[in-house]
């Protein structure tokens, strides 16, 4: 079965939703709450240790009712089986999406073109485990005899985000390996590194599914030739590493086969931190933490699988993207989680929900004239409070938010957690409620400011509030999880993808510039630049005087 190709805009759901927003656009977040008493409790979701609350939103519950019309007349059932049966719902790249096998339970059966796929994993995981307890154990010696104290992942993209921002966010369950990740294609980035490395005791993880990636291939050769000029090649198999669907590729580098950690084409590169792409991660935090990553990543595709949309988190909180994307106008969404150790998950999510749904084309191959993927952005709280919250507060624009937090801290023993999650509820609060005049009068009065004073100043302190967010509130941060925070994102961006009828999983977009690139790099040292646009020739005229 392929997916349904049917435009939201055509659809029954569709244009009750656009009445229904003219009815409601006006109403504000307070009269909802006036008007029902039980509407924190009506719009939350609880599941395992998350406590799911979107009630801070500016719409009721027969919005969600005809935005779940949407999802039904959007075929999100079907659609879902079609995801977790291993369809080719990558039509554009020929391929499955079925990363979600890579969290499935061990004795679970996935099956991808008649074969079921789990056994294989399972003997990859092993391998991939089993290599970890040995490095981090110190089992494992580099050339000189000594065991590695130092890992580097040379990737890109989905090579290098997910495992980077889940080894910064499990830093508390960290070993005693440092772990660094070489990304940029910018020689004075992997310089950088290699500064700071001793070529005995590092373990160097080249991650590229297709092991033909610019980037990731010239920070690995850089890498080498500089490894090489403190060892010798035979030592090359004790301290290089690959992750890769391309063993021709790598075994031509010059990484023999025993080193390889194999992947499979059915899983896109920025879902792909669950597969061996998360090496790093498995050395970082050890094969259990990682373990637990990967079931709470299944618990929640069981979740969103298996339960019904008016209490599935995934679906709910897509649908409320599609609310105010395709309804409000908004463009942008923003991702503020309260605890340091997700300051880069908006980055990570920024290349998984745009890159998965920036898409102007829809799955029939025509042109889209409704909006899909929105602009993620966002950081930590309550360092963000400092730094962009006056535009969410105060701005023209509206901007929805998902406002993350975990109940109990990691480390015991101070009282910053009190004073972290009273910022975490007084900003949600704060963006529904604002201030009035009233109030503000009042505090102005009492602080012994003058009418003259007082009139002067209102405007400028006047909140107009009614500014919606959602709260992702969980008990911990715990690998388990994260695994379930990430998944939900992912099951989101599926939804999203379903729903505005594009192909979420290809990226199509990313590849012109590459071409170009190439084209140029050649042109850098030819004469001939006709062929270019004026403002690239001046440019490229000017960066030839700096060439050495
Ligand atoms: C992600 C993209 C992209 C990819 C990188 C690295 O979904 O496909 O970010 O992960 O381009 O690709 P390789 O792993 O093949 O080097």
């Amino acid at each position: 079965m392929t997916l349904i190709k049917k435009n939201p805009n055509t659809l029954d759901s569709w244009k009750k939703l656009q009445s229904n927003f003219k009815t409601l656009s006006q109403k504000k977040l307070n009269e909802y709450f006036a008007e029902d008493s039980d509407r924190a409790e009506n719009m939350s979701i609880r599941w395992k240790s998350f406590y799911i609350d979107y009630s801070k939103n500016l719409l009721d519950q027969s919005t969600i009712d005809l935005l779940i019309q949407l999802a039904e007349e959007s075929g999100l059932k079907q659609a879902i089986s079609s995801y977790f049966d291993g369809e080719k719902i990558n039509e554009t790249e020929d391929r499955a999406v079925l990363h979600t096998a890579l969290r499935q339970n061990s004795s679970s059966t996935v099956m991808f073109e008649g074969v079921d796929v789990v056994p294989e994993i399972n003997k990859v995981n092993e391998k991939m485990f089993a290599f970890a307890d040995q490095v981090i154990s110190g089992q494992w010696k580099g050339f000189s005899g000594k065991p590695i104290s130092h890992v580097v992942n040379i990737g890109i993209g989905g090579s290098d985000l997910g495992p980077a921002m889940v080894t910064e966010a499990l830093e508390y369950y960290r070993n005693n390996l440092n772990v660094t990740f070489v990304s940029n294609v910018e020689g004075d980035h992997v310089e950088e590194v290699i500064k700071k490395l001793d070529p005995e005791t590092t373990l160097f993880i080249v991650v590229s599914k297709s092991f033909t990636t610019q980037e990731t291939l010239s920070n690995a050769n850089t890498i080498r030739k500089w490894f090489l000029e403190h060892a010798s090649e035979k030592a090359i198999s004790q301290h290089f590493i690959a992750v890769s669907t391309n063993l021709e590729k790598v075994t031509a580098f010059g990484i023999s086969e025993e080193n390889v950690f194999p992947m499979n084409d059915w899983v896109g590169g920025r879902f792909s931190l669950w597969s061996t792409v998360g090496l790093s991660i498995c050395l970082a935090v050890g094969s259990e933490n990682f373990k637990n990553l990967l079931k709470g990543a299944g618990a929640m595709d069981a979740h969103f699988s298996a339960t019904d949309f008016k209490e599935n988190i995934p679906v709910i909180l897509a649908l409320i993207t599609v609310w105010y994307n395709n309804f409000w106008g908004v463009e942008t969404e923003a991702i503020i989680p309260y605890s340091q150790y997700l300051r880069n998950l908006p980055a990570y999510l920024q290349q998984g929900i745009m890159e998965s749904n920036g898409k102007g084309v829809d799955r029939n191959g025509n042109p889209i004239d409704y909006q899909t993927g929105n602009i993620i952005w966002g950081a930590s709280g309550t360092n963000a409070q400092h730094a962009f919250f006056q535009l969410m507060h105060q701005g023209t624009k509206l901007i929805p938010a998902d406002f993350i937090g975990f109940a109990k801290p990691l480390h015991e023993g101070n009282d910053h957690h009190d004073k972290l999650m009273s910022n975490f509820f007084a900003q949600t609060q704060a963006l529904m409620q604002g201030k009035n005049a009233e109030k503000v009068t009042e505090e102005l009065k009492s602080a012994g400011k003058s009418k003259a004073e007082i009139e002067k100043l209102l405007p400028f302190k006047v909140f107009q509030g009614n500014r919606p967010s959602n709260t992702l509130f969980i008990d911990q941060l715990t690998p388990f999880n994260l695994g379930a925070l990430i998944a939900s994102y992912e099951h989101r961006i599926f939804v999203q993808g379903i729903i505005w009828n594009i192909f979420s999983y290809d990226q199509w977009g990313v590849e012109l510039g590459k071409q170009l690139a190439n084209n140029i790099l050649s042109d850098f040292d030819g004469d001939d630049l006709q062929h270019h646009d004026p403002s690239t020739k001046a440019l490229i005229y000017h960066y030839k005087r700096f060439r050495t």
